[in-house]
């Protein structure tokens, strides 16, 4: 049954949160460390750690794009960026680069030079990749606008090509799940292979398709860059496309960047299957603070009643 837009809003963001909390607990573990406590995906999600799960700079970037366009109805530099820097808590474990950058917006230093001089020709993390699945449910009507407006909400901190298309691209990919009812993983990628300018994301796009393992999947990498865990994320999703549980967890078992690779895995995952999706006992263990789970699923709302009044 194909799941209601509210619930396919809902179920981006906090796809995107569990996925990241339960990574999170993985992070930087090589795959043969993940390999000995989990034999296989379904013993991942069944037995996750004890223990809420915690989100990470990932779920906390998300919200401030989220709030961008709840507020504004697009993404507006200097609203995100205020955001970016009052949602800023160093302890949930934030790039380099984004630690350096949010710290000179918090003092209202000249980010934007900075942004583009701190890394050689600006960041390819995946921090830009990481937080933007808000954008692609924002105008899944329209890919045109999609592309500029996740290009948009990269600058802040990433500037290189390769960190702005990574953010395009997935935003592109959780716009398209959320159209999707039956996803033909083919016609899937090659449209969003379709749509890259560059060849570090086309060509490994149009090679998910030939994925028939899960362990196929870490071909494309587990690092933080963005042109290689953007694919492998959309690759793990597009491998089990009926499953978010599998989706994050062979995404998980990958090793390296597993909280961000999984946040992205299950930001599309939600984004195609809806809120049901996510396992109940990993919805109720993610955090429920002040910005935890409650307030996550009140900005989906709240995301979906701006998209539908535009
Ligand atoms: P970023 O912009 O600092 O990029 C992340 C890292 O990528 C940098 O620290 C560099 O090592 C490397 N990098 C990026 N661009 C370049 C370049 N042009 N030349 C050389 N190296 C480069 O931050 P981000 O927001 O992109 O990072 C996202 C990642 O950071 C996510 O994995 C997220 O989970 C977080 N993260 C946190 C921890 C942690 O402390 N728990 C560990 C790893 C990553
Ligand atoms: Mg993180
Ligand atoms: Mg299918
Ligand atoms: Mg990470």
């Amino acid at each position: 049954q194909t799941p209601s837009l509210e619930s396919r809003f809902t179920g981006t963001l906090l796809g995107l949160a569990v996925a990241d909390g339960l990574g999170a607990n993985f992070e930087g573990h090589a795959p043969e460390r993940i390999a000995k406590r989990y034999r296989t995906a379904d013993e991942l999600i069944d037995n996750p750690p004890p223990g809420e799960l915690w989100y990470t700079d990932d779920t906390q970037m998300m919200i401030g794009v989220a709030e961008t366009l709840i507020e504004r109805g697009e993404i507006d530099e200097p609203t995100l960026c205020r955001r970016f820097a009052e949602n800023y808590l160093p302890q949930r474990g934030y790039g380099r680069g984004a630690r350096v950058i949010i710290e000179a917006i918090q003092l209202g230093h000249d980010y934007r030079s900075l942004a583009a001089s701190y890394f050689p020709g600006g960041s390819f993390g995946n921090g830009a990749a990481m937080r933007v699945a808000p954008v692609g449910l924002m105008f899944r009507d329209d890919p045109e606008r999609l592309w500029q407006q996740a290009g948009v909400s990269a600058m802040p901190t990433h500037t290189h090509p390769l960190g702005i298309e990574g953010a395009q691209v997935l935003a592109l990919a959780v716009g398209l799940a959320s159209q999707a009812d039956t996803l033909d993983r083919d016609v899937f990628l090659n449209t969003l292979a379709d749509h890259c300018v560059s060849l570090e994301y086309g060509g490994p796009l149009r090679r998910a398709s030939d994925v028939h393992r899960a362990v196929d999947i870490g071909q494309f990498g587990n690092g933080i860059e963005a042109n290689s865990s953007v694919v492998t994320a959309i690759a793990s999703f597009a491998f089990t496309p009926d499953s978010y549980g599998a989706t994050i967890a062979n995404a998980i078992m990958l090793g390296g960047d597993t909280d961000t690779i999984a946040a992205m895995a299950g930001a599309i995952s939600g984004a195609y299957l809806g809120v049901e999706a996510i396992p109940r006992h990993l919805l109720d263990a993610l955090e429920d603070r002040r910005q935890g789970r409650t307030y996550i699923a009140e900005l989906a709302t709240k995301l979906y009643e701006v998209y539908q009044s535009q």
